[in-house]
């Protein structure tokens, strides 16, 4: 197997033997976040697939997921960073009902890394204690992350409960079951301040950088 092709397989797999030394030989041809990006992105999508194909169970994605978790603790030493001043404060949570947090998490070490100051609220984050938690933290936009399906609609309610407390900072979502138009259509209305949707981490940064502006 090509080093691409082996690296995609311990997440395939969900086994690390062997998984640093090739992150460390991928490190000489790509950027660690190239590596995470391209092949274990890839290693997922066919978890992924497996898995909706009944191939896999669910104590299997979750090795696959203790890897791709592995790997991005041990890529992020070598991720680039930005020591400039805070450019705000960013509350970072995966809606209730939802446990994915690999890309949350990867959303918070790419913010992390470019000035900002993350609160993770972590995963099945009922809408009062992110209501609770800005009045605390005086956050400067909340991020919102979900994965499955019914994420989505808890993202509109849970858009309608923060207007309904009378928060208007931006509100940044992201998330596999989500759209940028589901996005504009339908959480964009419940909301007085800005939603913004990011297709992945990096997006996110963009994002958050235009909207600290
Ligand atoms: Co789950 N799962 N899972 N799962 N799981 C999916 C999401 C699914 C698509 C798999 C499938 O069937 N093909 C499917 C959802 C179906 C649907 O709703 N349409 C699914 C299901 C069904 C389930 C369960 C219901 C299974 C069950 O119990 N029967 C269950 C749900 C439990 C619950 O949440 N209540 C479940 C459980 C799990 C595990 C616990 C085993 C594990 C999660 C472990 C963990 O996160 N700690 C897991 C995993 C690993 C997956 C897949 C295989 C991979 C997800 C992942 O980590 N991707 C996933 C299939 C897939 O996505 N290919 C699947 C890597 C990660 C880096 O990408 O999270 O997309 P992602 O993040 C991206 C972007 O989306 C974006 O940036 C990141 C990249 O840069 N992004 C943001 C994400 N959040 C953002 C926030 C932002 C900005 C960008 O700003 C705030």
């Amino acid at each position: 197997l090509s080093l691409e092709e082996r690296l995609a397989s311990y997440v395939v797999e969900g086994t690390k033997e062997g998984l640093i030394p090739d992150l460390e030989e991928a490190l000489n041809r790509y950027t660690a976040l190239e590596v995470i990006n391209g092949p274990l992105m890839a290693g997922m999508g066919e978890v992924g697939r497996l898995f909706n194909n009944n191939e896999l169970i669910v104590a299997e994605v979750l090795q696959s997921a203790e890897v791709m978790k592995a790997s991005v603790a041990y890529l992020e030493n070598f991720m680039e960073k930005n020591e400039s001043s805070v450019k705000g404060k960013i509350l970072l949570a995966t809606v209730k009902g939802d446990v994915h947090d690999i890309g949350k998490n990867l959303v918070e070490i790419i913010l992390s890394n470019n000035g900002y100051h993350i609160v993770n609220l972590g995963i099945k984050v009922p809408p009062e204690r992110i209501i609770e938690a800005y009045r605390v933290e005086k956050a400067d936009a909340i991020g919102l992350s979900g994965l499955l399906v019914k994420s989505a609609q808890q993202m509109v309610s849970t858009a309608q409960d923060l207007r309904n407390a009378g928060i208007d900072v931006p509100i940044m979502v992201g998330g596999a079951a989500l759209t940028r138009k589901f996005t504009k259509t339908r959480i964009r209305p419940e909301y007085n301040g800005m939603v913004v949707y990011a297709k992945d981490a990096m997006d996110g940064l963009d994002l958050a950088n235009k909207l600290m502006d």
